[in-house]
């Protein structure tokens, strides 16, 4: 008889950062987690979210069996087979309808990272269609964009561990990564500064010494400033600038425009401030490690606001040095992706004219664009859409819209392991494993260090994902050569074969194995990745006619044009511990407060409106309106005229009010950090409910 063991170490996959976890089991029962002591991520620690894995494998609402929704909107039990039978032959009729392009995969933030998401896209091309989307429309490859136009390769990746200097823009990390936080407290013990550049007093800016409250969308006239000050005092560092980059005389020119006292008034700052943090980049020169967050790539000029912040630690020799930003060697695997045999697409990818950043980068297709499509009203009509680990009815811009685009579709196939606001739009909703139930290999670029997940507990009646795109794809006759492995453990042999690293060794290395030795300075001895090999403080990337050669300061639409009948500025999706995007609002762990949706709004602001803490007001923006109660926030937590709201609650979803046309040309990013609102009160006491 088998034997459970005791515990089981994997890879925590609540969030994105993949602590080492154990899965601590009683009479083959899972009923702890704990953290592996010697993981380099977490050291031992878990959060809270970390910790409800098992409650979320185990929760009551978990959906158990294909479903398949009846014209009245209710679901009804469907055999897997007979599931697959059906969407198979509806994705054939629709490609000899209108074309594979009518067929579209959708992989949201749930899953990740060489392996999830590639089974989708290996499936949509083998199917003949380019349109791969993911959560990536939104989130993070906005970053490497911008790293990509400077440096040539995917950023970003601050040694806080052994940095003098952090600068955190527009980021929370003490929420959202925690682990990174523990590492740059680690780093403050042992002397380093920290800066935190937010509009916001966060968790994180609690534990800054030095604390800036620029006007949201400003942050590029505060690096330009930073960058002024350096050159003007000549505090940065002319090896690395004369022999490594190119188009510093242009870059310098441009920084003459931005005197510290002119930045301080664009920023509603002061002088000294900006002049201080120039100050500490001198000093600190060359370990300063700067992390910017999903902030800065949310807005109308994100691109060029990352390109200059970063392009801050090129000026003082930052780059690729121990405690400053890291150029991570990557690891040698078999990859899934194999868009490059493939001969090509009878239709283009959705987005990739407008946006060719995101499809050269990253391979993938505009989300919002799709949107369109899904309506009839883009450059051709797309009619089915196979979702995993999204929800982008709470998670997409224009949260109407998407649902009418959802509606809109001929087959909707989502796998989800509940019913969410966007599943019940799903024809057909296949239940799905969670990271508890599946293995993969992960690896962290900045510790060149590559670990594995196990599959801890099984469900025998889910497929994972391998099961549900090879069985669907063998329905269409395509399995072969798409999908030619036995199972999920085969896949990851394959991944894994270049790296000569077996999964029998990886399996006795929880922790993982560091695949490759870090080394600093390599551009000292190879060409940046760039069109002209240097470090590129002028963009000479002729790719896309939007990217400026500078990385320019744009004054945000709100500033420029104040716009009366919406003049306060919602920032949306600043995070909260326990709700993770759209995901955790049913566990018992949930218990953050707020549990229910929020406007944050400066003391001063709710004086002057006469409304308190859980008052009730309508926010309107120019494409739709919520009721929300409100928490007020001490007058130095938040700018005045400023109001939050996070993404993601069930009710009040403030993607409601976001626009999906105002987007950054380049990467083509909704701004969901600055928009115009105006506020009505509905009831000024608190409602006790
Ligand atoms: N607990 C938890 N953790 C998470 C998530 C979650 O939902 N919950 N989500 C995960 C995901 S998907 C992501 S992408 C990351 C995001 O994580 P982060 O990048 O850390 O984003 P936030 O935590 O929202 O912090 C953004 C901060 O930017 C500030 N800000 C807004 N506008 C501006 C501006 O113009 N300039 C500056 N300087 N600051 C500005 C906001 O006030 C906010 O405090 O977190 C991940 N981690
Ligand atoms: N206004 C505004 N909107 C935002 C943001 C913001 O800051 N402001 N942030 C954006 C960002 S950064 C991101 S990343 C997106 C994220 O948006 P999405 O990619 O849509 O991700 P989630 O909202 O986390 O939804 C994930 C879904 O996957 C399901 N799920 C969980 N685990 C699994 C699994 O193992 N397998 C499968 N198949 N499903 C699973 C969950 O039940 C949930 O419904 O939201 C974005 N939306
Ligand atoms: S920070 Fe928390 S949720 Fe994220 S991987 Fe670590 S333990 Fe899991
Ligand atoms: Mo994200």
């Amino acid at each position: 008889m088998e034997v459970t063991p005791k515990k089981v170490p994997t890879l925590c996959r609540q969030c994105g950062m993949h602590c080492g976890i154990n899965v601590h089991f009683v009479d083959g029962v899972p009923t702890r987690i704990s953290g592996q002591k010697n993981h380099p991520i977490n050291r031992g620690v878990v959060c809270s979210k970390g910790r409800s894995a098992i409650e979320l494998a185990n929760h009551p609402d978990r959906i158990l069996t294909p479903l398949k929704r009846n014209i009245d909107g209710s679901f009804e039990k469907i055999t897997y087979e007979n599931a697959i039978k059906e969407i198979a032959a509806k994705i054939q009729d629709l490609v000899e309808k209108y074309g594979a392009s009518s067929i579209g995969v959708w992989i949201g933030e749930a899953l990740g990272f060489l392996q999830q998401p590639e089974y989708a896209r290996r499936f949509v091309h083998a199917l003949g269609s380019p349109n791969y989307f993911s959560a990536d429309s939104v989130c993070f490859s906005a970053v490497y964009m911008a790293y990509h136009l400077v440096k040539g390769y995917w950023g970003s990746y601050p040694d806080f561990e052994n940095s003098k200097l952090i600068l955190l823009w527009g980021t929370n990390p003490k929420l959202s990564y925690p682990p990174y936080m523990k590492a740059i407290e680690r780093a403050k013990r042992k002397g380093a500064i920290l800066v935190v550049i937010d509009p916001r007093k966060t968790e994180s800016a609690e534990l800054a010494d030095v604390f800036v409250q620029p006007y949201v969308g400003t942050d590029a006239a505060l690096a330009w400033g930073i960058a002024n000050y350096l050159i003007k005092h000549d505090l940065y560092d002319h090896e690395f600038v004369s022999k490594y980059s190119t188009g510093f005389d242009t870059f310098s020119r441009y920084a003459n425009d931005f005197a510290p006292s002119n930045v301080a008034k664009i920023c509603g700052i002061s002088e000294g401030k900006v002049t201080q943090i120039a100050e500490l980049f001198g000093k600190s020169k060359p370990t300063i490690a700067q992390l910017t967050g999903l902030s800065l790539e949310q807005q109308e000029n994100g691109i060029n606001t990352i390109r200059i912040i970063t392009s801050l630690s090129g000026l003082c020799g930052a780059e690729d040095t121990k405690g400053g930003e890291l150029w991570p060697k990557e690891i040698t695997v078999n990859h899934l992706n194999y868009s490059d045999e493939i001969a090509g697409f009878h239709q283009k990818p959705i987005g990739a004219e407008k946006y060719p950043l995101l499809y050269q980068l990253c391979g993938q297709c505009h989300s919002l664009t799709a949107m369109d499509n899904m309506l009839g009203i883009g450059d051709y009509p797309l009619h089915g859409l196979i979702m995993a680990g999204a929800n982008p009815v709470l998670s997409n811009p224009n949260s109407r819209k998407v649902a009418k685009a959802l509606q809109n579709l001929d087959l909707f196939v989502s796998r989800e392991i509940f019913h969410t606001k966007t599943s019940a739009y799903a024809h057909y909703i296949l239940p799905a494993a969670t990271f508890l139930e599946r293995s993969e290999p992960y690896y962290y670029p900045d510790l060149q260090t590559v670990a594995m997940s196990n599959k801890v507990i099984d469900f025998p009646e889910i497929r994972d994902e391998y099961a549900f795109w090879r069985d669907l794809a063998k329905e269409l006759g395509f399995m072969d050569p798409c999908f030619p492995w036995k199972n999920e453990e085969a896949v990851n042999r394959f991944i894994l074969e270049p790296s000569g690293i077996s999964l029998e060794a990886l399996k006795n290395k929880p922790e993982g194995i560091q695949y490759d030795s870090i080394e600093y300075k390599k551009y000292q001895s190879k060409p940046f990745p760039t069109p002209s090999g240097k470090y590129e403080f002028v963009c000479r990337d002729k790719s896309d006619e939007n990217v400026s050669e500078i990385p320019e300061y744009h004054t945000p639409q709100y500033i420029k044009n104040p716009n009366t009948v919406y003049p306060i500025i919602l920032i949306t999706g600043a995070r909260k511990q326990q709700l993770f995007n759209s995901r955790y609002q049913n566990l018992s762990c949930f218990t953050h407060n707020p549990t229910i949706p929020e406007i944050e709004i400066n003391a001063q602001d709710a004086k002057q409106w006469n409304i308190t803490n859980g008052s009730r007001v309508k926010v309107s923006s120019k494409i739709g309106e919520i009721e929300i109660n409100v928490h007020v926030l001490d007058t130095s937590k938040i700018l005045p005229g400023l109001v939050q709201i996070t993404n993601g609650w069930d009710e009040a979803n403030v993607n409601v009010l976001v626009d999906d046309t105002d987007v950054d040309p380049i990467s083509g990013f909704p701004n969901m950090k600055m928009i115009p609102v105006k506020i009505e009160v509905l009831s000024k006491k608190a409602i006790i409910n």
